[in-house]
């Protein structure tokens, strides 16, 4: 896939310039990768196209949000699914916040201090104070301005498969790694991709009469927290 290769050539090319803005010290580097020992060829490739297939989800996503969201009508993106149960436009929000506060951050609070400093704890209700006013074109920019941003950064942090080993602490969940954190932020896309095909969806339940029964996007409870 081009996207890939051209990917790959970016990852050499900042290998070979060894930029100066790497957050850690080249010679701890080379001591912890010393210590934690050799990574099998086969395990490193997998973890290397782990990492570049979840930036090609993350990548798309603000993409995927437009081509659904702009231009739908507010009677579609301010529906929600009963009390407590977010719209489509606090959806954006959430991930809105969780560009600025939790993924990259996250990752650079891993690589810079393991576990001894825990994350912040994620505010799940922040969008709401922060959204107010503000027109879903506004979020749907913002995202993806955002989520560029923080992918940049991602692959100018020039992850190798010893680096997705490292750990953090999560508030709630205890140790986790690197390499959970990106496969979570891939994923976490993709649950609120899901919630919102499920909100769009919602008023339908009714409307299909007994082919309910064949949809399996009316049959979902809900899950996203
Ligand atoms: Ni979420």
């Amino acid at each position: 896939m081009p996207h890939l290769a051209r990917h790959d050539d970016e990852r050499e090319r900042g290998r070979s310039r060894e930029p100066a803005s790497r957050p850690r010290d080249r010679a701890t580097i080379s001591e912890e990768r010393f210590a934690c020992g050799s990574v099998s060829a086969e395990r490193r490739s997998t973890l290397k196209q782990s990492l570049a297939d979840t930036i090609a989800i993350l990548s798309r996503t603000p993409a995927v949000l437009n081509a659904l969201l702009r231009g739908l009508p507010d009677a579609c993106t301010l529906r929600n699914e009963g009390k407590d149960t977010w719209n489509a436009f606090e959806v954006v929000g959430h991930l809105i916040h969780g560009e600025r506060t939790d993924w990259m951050p996250r990752a650079k609070r891993m690589i810079e201090s393991g576990e001894s400093r825990p994350f912040e704890a994620f505010d799940r209700r922040a969008q709401e104070r922060e959204n107010e006013g503000r027109s879903l074109i506004e979020l749907l920019d913002e995202f993806a301005r955002l989520r560029s941003d923080n992918l940049a950064e991602l692959r100018g942090m020039d992850l190798r498969p010893e680096d997705l080993g490292r750990r953090g602490r999560h508030p709630a969940l205890g140790v986790v790694t690197l390499s959970q954190l990106l496969a979570t932020w891939g994923a976490h896309d993709l649950t609120h991709l899901h919630q919102i095909s499920r909100i769009l969806a919602h008023p339908y339940r009714e409307a299909v009469g007994p082919w309910s029964v064949y949809l399996g996007v009316l049959q979902c409870a809900g899950h996203s927290r």
